[in-house]
Order: structure tokens, then C-alpha cells, then sequence
């Protein structure tokens, strides 16, 4: 299926070759004055204009504890510059040339250099602090609270490696924290203050922030958008560019910042202080074309794969051939050594912000070696322990605090499909989102995978709705409303938020954890999924997976054995029916067999409210309960182009939009659908999207066994159901 994809993409890109026009953009201050100031650059947080030069923290004669300590500042060009965008169909851009590049992850990065001149001056008698970085940013938003000492004006404490940063920095570092390598070096940094590689420029020769006397340097950056690699390179002011770079590394823009960036620097100081100047900055930009975005493009593409499609048969043999050379040298690329496991484990390794790695022996600690008494779970899959390992600087406790972790372990029988998990496992470790479960890190040792999660102390939402355990509350009205939110804010992200679009594939309440604060956290990327074809989440009793997994499906999915976001849609607004009810969405009540029947007919009667968990005892709010009752029958809409969309299922949540009307009757299911195509995730986001194999939308891995029997039979008696 991927491979099938992946042809398509091939054909439909080559569609498009015409020459590559290298239009450049860019600007050049050989000195900063203030009227600059909101002209043509945005001074932030304790930055400012004076002598010349951005002083991007204070410059000041006054008591340094008040004026110079403890500060961050930022300054960005003024208008951000678009640095990706989606290589699609009927485009006037791209190359053949650029074919292999253009197609890991569907987008074409502009390339850029710059060459600023810093001078990190050490007052007489000083020690320097803290350091000085060069950023591209997704907004002209100033350094966040908190980002003055370690965080160099990037992050602070509690945003420091999210990937919602979006944020890629070099910096020029004279503090050395536990994670550096000294206090006088270069690094990379991808959405955190932790470098993802660095180079001591001490051998060099070169002090960021010498004695004496004060040094200016050049410092280059140039980043090749074609071959995803950046370079630095530091020299002394005036003097030529070295050959060599000092610093040299992957860095895939497309990825890891917004489309429209903003350019610009960002320093801190800390406990102790330096003087952190840039006094001149040149900028050369390759300027990606402006097109049309959004629907109209994606509508062309869907377009010209259906085209595509039309002319595949003709065309396969030459494309085969194509993908052959073009899979080889990709993986020639990647490899270098050994086996593929260990390709796509380094691959891993290399990825910023990712999980962090385990050693198999920490992880068989954490878990008193994998004891009967930890188990949390069980499925075909294998097992889920409980265990407590020691916290990293990502831990929310810091470095050596005791984290609570639930650990997956695969059984060996399913090792075969390891390596395209680990490679779906590369998109995953970038989502971070407060209404996700963490996923903490992984270890790969002797063929056996074990992944590590945030522990949930609260189990998952099934248990709570349909089985309490002795001594467990019913979860009160308001719980259940801000678990809805929370699922439709998770959703919306993976959906619309996150710039590769992720389907979850499988929404359910068993895959839908409760933190401490019984907040909703989705759980379970469908990652089992790539492994082994038991549906079975951790948190569900044995045996429980595939029966529950039935009325979350979406019915056009029986057919194209493909998730959506749509069907996706559909399985949140059996949750939703759920939450409001607390029966299961296959549950057989007044003679219907799913739980959406039922609740439509009382919709139709005009007894919605009647539906309402009973063991609530009346204890609800009324309108909720009925916009949620009317929200989870649209999203149950057997047409998947009627289902509503994210944002406007959170502005209904929200209350500021009313619920969708709903019609008496429960429309019948038509397939093919009369009007695909209509802002559905057919094809086109397909090929938009999942341009090999490690697309977490894949469909894959979708069509599991399970689809072709029983329940197929289950679901179409569902759809004569809803007929009668
Ligand atoms: C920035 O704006 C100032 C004031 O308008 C102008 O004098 C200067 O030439 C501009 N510099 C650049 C590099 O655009
Ligand atoms: C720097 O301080 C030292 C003593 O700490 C002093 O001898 C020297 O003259 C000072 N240099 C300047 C430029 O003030
Ligand atoms: C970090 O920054 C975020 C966003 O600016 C802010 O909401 C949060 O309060 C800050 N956290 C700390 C610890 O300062
Ligand atoms: C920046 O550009 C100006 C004008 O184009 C040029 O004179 C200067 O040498 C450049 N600076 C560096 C460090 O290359
Ligand atoms: C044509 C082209 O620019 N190819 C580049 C694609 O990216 C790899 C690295 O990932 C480069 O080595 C190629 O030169």
C-alpha cells in the first residue's frame, strides 16, 4: 500500500517538473539604529537598540544585579519569511533533480545563509552567563516568563522541549549546564535548550566571550533545504569564511518550524551576566512561490491523483523502476552500517526533542524485572507493567526524580514488523500535546521493544464508565464534559494542528486515559497497530479488544479499509454517546443493538435527555447534555463529509456555536458516497501525506484481518438497523 503511494506521489510530482526558479530574498544591516526599532525589526523582552548594535540583553552602567542579571531578550525581523510548503500537484516549482528530497515529507524547504557579527563582552572582573542564539520562531512573540539563566530566551521550564515550540536555534553558549559540553561551545537546538549537537569552539581558538580583550566574531549559518543539513561556521571578525564548518548536522526545517518563520536572536543571562550584541546581520533567503494554499490546492491534488490513477496502469512499469532506484538510494542514504533495526534506531536517536532512550537493564529495574505484581496488562501484543524509572531533564521533577511510567512490553513472536513501527514511532515522539499520554521513551535491545509511557493513575476512561470498581466514584457530570473537551482538543491537534495531520485510528474509551486530575489523555497511536493485528489497549481486560472495538468504526470504513479524520470523527462521537449515556457503543437496549440507534430514536421522540446516564441521578447540566446528545449524533453521521470538523467541534463544546442540526431520522448509509471528495480525506490527503511508509495515517496496517470477518457481518447489520 505504501509502495503504491508512494508511486502515485512519484507520478504526480513528475507531472510537475518544470525548471526551478531561484528567486532569492533577503536584506543586510551593517549597523542597528533605532528607528529600525518596529521599521524592519522587533526588539522583545529586555533587548534593545543602542550603539549601534541589537543588544539583545542589557546594556547598562547601573547595578548589574538589577539591570543585568537574570534577563532575557529577543529580536526578530520584522515579517517572517516563509521558510516550507507542501510540493503538491499542477505546482510551477520542484525538479525532478529534486525528486528524492522533495518527497520525505512532501515539502520543499527554502534554503538560506546568514552572517551576523556578535560580540559577547565580559565586563572586567566578570565571569560570562548565560548565551547568545541565533532563532527562527513561529511568531514575534517576546522570550517566554521564565526563559531568563539556562533558557537563553528560547523556552523555560515548562516549555522547554515541547515541539509545539517550533523553535530551531544555534546558539552560543558560555554556561555550562549538565547537558553541555562546555562553557564555551556551538549547538543545535530543535524546540529545546538541550543541543541535539554541539561543538566546543575552543579548539578553535575562539572564546565567545573572552577576557580580554573584547573579540568580535562572524558567525555563519547556512542551511541547505535540499539536502536538509545545516552548518555553522565562527571566525574572528574581518577575516575570511572558513572552509570548514565547526558544526555541521541534519535539520529538517520542514519539520521542526512553522511555514512562515520569523529570523532573529534571542540571549539570557543568569546568575552571572555578559553583554550580548549583534552588530551587523546579512540575510539570503531562497523565496519558495507564494501559490494558493489550502482547499483549492488540495482539491487540485486530489484531482490530479485521480488522474494520476487513471494513467498508473500505463505508466506503473516505468515508475516501478523509478521507486526502485530512488527506495535503494534513500536507504543507501540512511544506512552506513548494519541491519535496519539499527538504522531506524539511530534514525530515532538522531531525532530532536524524541523520546529518550532506555537501556533494557533500566527498564528491567524500573519494573523489578518485568514481576508478575507490576502487570498492568495484557494483549496479544504482549505485556504492560507498571514501573518507576529515573527522571531526565524532561521529567517534570528534573534530573533523578522517581517517574511513574507504564511500560509496554512486545512479545518477541511479533518482532517482524519492529522496524516500520520504530519508523512510524518517528512522527510520534514529536506530537506533545496536554490532552496526550506521554510517551517517555523506548529501548530497542536484542530485537526485544519495550516503550514507555507516562503512568496514568487513573486508569483509563471504559473503566470508570462501565465497570467501577469497588470503591470507585461515578464520574460526576462535570468530569465527563471536560474529558469530551479534552479528547475534542487532542483531536483537533492531531488533526489540524500539527503539521502532518495524524489520524489516531483508533478512539475509543479504552484508549482515552485519565490523569490525576482525571483529565482526558489519548493514548495508543494505533502503535500496536504496526506490530500485531490484536486490538487489545493496555488498559483493556483480555479478550475486551476487538468486541469494543466495534461501533467506533466508521461504516465507509468497511469499504476502504482506510482511517480518516472523519472516521475518526465518527469513533469521537461514539465517546461522546458514551460519556453522556455510560453504556457501551454496542450495547442492546429497547430492541436496537448499538447505542447511537437508541439514543437517535429518543432524539426523534424529542426525549433526548432520557439517554443521560441514569446513575447520575439527575445531577447534570441540561444544555450540555443535550448539545453533547446532538454533537455525538452528528458525529455519527453515516456520510462522512457531514460529519462536523474539529474546530467546530470545540467551538460547540465551548458553547459559542450551537450544536448541528440533527436530523429525526438516522440518514441510511450510501456507499460509494455521491459526493467524495467534498473536503474528505480521500486520496488526495493521502497522497498529500503519507508519503512512505512511516506515515502515522498509513493505511497499511489499517485493514487488519479482523475487518474481513465477523465484524464486517456486525457492521452491515448495523447499517440494516438504522434502515428499519
Ligand atoms: C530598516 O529601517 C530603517 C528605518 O526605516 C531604514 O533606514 C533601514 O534602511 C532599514 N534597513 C534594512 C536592512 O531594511
Ligand atoms: C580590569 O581589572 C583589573 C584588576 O581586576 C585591572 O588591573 C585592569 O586595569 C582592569 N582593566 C580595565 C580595562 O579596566
Ligand atoms: C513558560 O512560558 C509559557 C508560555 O509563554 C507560560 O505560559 C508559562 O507560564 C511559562 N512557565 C514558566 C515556568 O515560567
Ligand atoms: C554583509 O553585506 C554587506 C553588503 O552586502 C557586505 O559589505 C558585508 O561584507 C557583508 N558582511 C559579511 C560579514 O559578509
Ligand atoms: C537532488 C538533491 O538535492 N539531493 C539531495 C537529497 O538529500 C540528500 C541527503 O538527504 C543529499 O545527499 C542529496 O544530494
Amino acid at each position: 500500500m505504501a509502495r503504491a503511494r508512494f508511486l502515485l506521489h512519484l507520478l504526480v510530482l513528475s507531472a510537475a517538473c518544470v525548471s526551478t526558479n531561484a528567486a532569492a530574498t533577503g536584506f543586510s544591516f551593517s549597523r542597528f539604529v533605532s528607528a529600525d526599532r518596529g521599521a524592519n525589526v522587533t526588539v522583545l523582552g529586555d533587548a534593545n537598540i543602542d550603539q549601534g548594535a541589537l543588544q539583545i540583553t542589557p546594556d547598562s552602567l547601573n547595578d548589574a544585579a538589577t539591570y543585568l542579571t537574570h534577563k532575557s531578550g529577543r529580536v526578530l525581523y520584522a515579517t517572517p519569511f516563509r521558510l516550507w510548503h507542501r510540493e503538491e500537484a499542477g505546482g510551477r516549482h520542484g525538479s525532478s533533480s529534486k525528486l528524492a528530497n522533495t518527497t520525505a515529507g512532501g515539502k520543499r524547504v527554502a534554503s538560506f545563509s546568514t552572517v551576523f557579527t556578535v560580540n559577547v563582552f565580559r565586563p572586567n572582573g566578570t565571569e560570562p552567563a548565560e548565551g547568545l542564539a541565533f532563532v527562527i520562531a513561529p511568531s514575534a512573540e517576546g522570550p517566554p516568563a521564565g526563559s531568563s539563566g539556562g533558557y537563553l530566551g528560547l523556552t523555560n521550564a515548562s516549555t522547554d522541549g515541547d515541539a509545539a515550540n517550533r523553535i530551531v536555534a544555534v546558539e552560543l553558549d558560555t554556561e555550562k549546564q549538565p547537558y553541555d559540553p562546555d562553557a564555551n561551545h556551538v549547538g543545535l537546538n530543535v524546540h529545546s535548550v538541550v543541543s541535539v549537537a554541539t561543538a566546543s569552539l575552543t579548539p578553535l581558538g575562539v572564546q565567545i566571550s573572552p577576557a580580554a580583550p573584547a573579540t568580535k566574531y562572524d558567525v555563519w549559518v547556512d542551511y541547505d533545504g535540499a539536502a536538509r543539513r545545516v552548518a555553522v561556521r565562527v571566525a574572528v571578525a574581518g577575516t575570511a569564511k572558513p572552509p570548514r564548518p565547526v558544526l555541521a548536522a541534519p535539520l529538517d526545517l520542514g519539520a521542526a518550524v512553522a511555514e512562515w518563520s520569523y529570523f532573529g536572536f534571542a540571549a539570557s543571562t543568569g546568575r552571572k551576566y555578559q553583554l550580548n550584541c549583534v552588530l551587523a546581520w546579512n540575510m539570503t533567503l531562497e523565496k519558495l512561490p507564494s501559490g494558493d494554499d489550502g482547499g483549492g490546492r488540495r482539491r487540485a491534488l486530489g484531482l490530479a491523483v485521480g488522474v494520476a490513477v487513471g494513467v498508473a496502469v500505463g505508466v506503473a512499469a516505468v515508475a516501478v523502476v523509478l521507486a526502485y532506484v530512488c527506495v535503494a538510494k534513500r536507504r543507501k542514504a540512511r544506512s552506513g552500517e548494519g541491519s535496519g533495526s539499527a538504522i531506524t534506531g539511530t534514525m530515532i536517536r538522531s531525532l530532536a526533542g524524541g523520546p529518550r532512550e532506555f537501556e533494557y537493564r533500566e527498564i528491567r529495574r524500573a519494573t523489578n524485572n518485568f514481576d508478575d505484581r507490576m502487570k498492568l496488562g495484557q494483549g496479544g501484543y504482549g505485556v504492560v507493567y507498571r514501573g518507576v524509572v529515573v527522571g531526565d531533564h524532561t521529567s517534570p521533577g528534573g534530573v533523578g526524580s522517581a517517574v511513574d511510567v507504564a511500560v509496554k512490553k512486545f512479545s518477541r513472536a511479533s518482532t517482524q514488523g519492529q522496524n516500520d513501527f520504530l519508523a512510524e514511532l518517528s512522527i510520534i515522539n514529536r506530537l506533545r500535546h496536554k490532552h496526550l499520554v506521554r510517551l517517555v521513551g523506548w529501548s530497542h535491545d536484542n530485537g526485544e521493544l519495550l516503550l514507555v509511557y507516562e503512568f496514568m493513575p487513573n486508569g483509563s476512561l471504559d473503566q470508570h464508565l462501565f465497570t467501577p470498581a469497588a470503591g470507585r466514584q461515578l464520574l460526576g457530570w462535570e468530569l465527563r464534559y471536560n474529558i469530551v473537551k479534552g479528547v475534542a482538543s487532542a483531536l483537533h491537534y492531531l488533526h489540524d494542528e500539527y503539521d502532518q495531520r495524524v489520524v489516531h485510528r483508533d478512539l475509543k474509551a479504552s484508549n482515552i486515559m485519565l490523569d490525576a486530575a482525571f483529565s482526558a489523555r489519548l493514548g495508543d497511536f494505533g502503535l500496536a497497530r504496526a506490530i500485531e493485528t490484536d486490538k487489545t489497549s493496555y488498559m483493556e481486560e483480555a479478550g475486551g479488544g476487538v468486541h469494543g472495538t466495534v461501533g467506533y468504526i466508521a461504516p465507509e470504513c468497511f469499504h476502504t479499509e482506510k482511517a480518516t479524520r472523519e472516521s475518526d470523527v465518527y469513533a469521537f462521537g461514539a465517546v461522546v454517546l458514551e460519556v453522556v449515556c455510560g453504556r457501551r457503543p454496542r450495547c442492546d437496549i429497547e430492541g436496537f443493538h448499538f447505542l447511537v440507534d437508541w439514543v437517535w430514536r429518543l432524539h426523534r421522540d424529542g426525549r433526548a435527555l432520557e439517554a443521560v446516564d441514569a446513575r447520575l441521578d439527575g445531577a447534570f447540566d441540561a444544555a450540555q447534555a443535550e448539545r453533547l446528545i446532538l454533537l455525538g449524533l452528528a458525529c455519527s453521521h453515516p456520510t462522512p463529509a457531514e460529519r462536523p470538523k474539529t474546530p467546530a467541534i470545540q467551538q460547540i463544546l465551548l458553547g459559542s456555536m450551537p450544536p448541528p442540526p440533527v436530523p429525526p431520522f438516522k440518514p441510511s448509509f450510501v456507499w460509494p458516497a455521491t459526493d467524495a471528495g467534498a473536503g474528505l480525506d480521500t486520496m488526495s490527503t493521502t497522497a498529500g501525506t503519507t508519503t512512505s511508509q512511516l506515515s502515522l495515517t498509513s493505511a497499511s496496517t489499517w485493514s487488519g484481518s479482523f475487518m474481513k470477518g465477523s465484524l464486517r457481518h456486525a457492521f452491515e447489520q448495523e447499517a440494516t438497523d438504522s434502515l428499519a
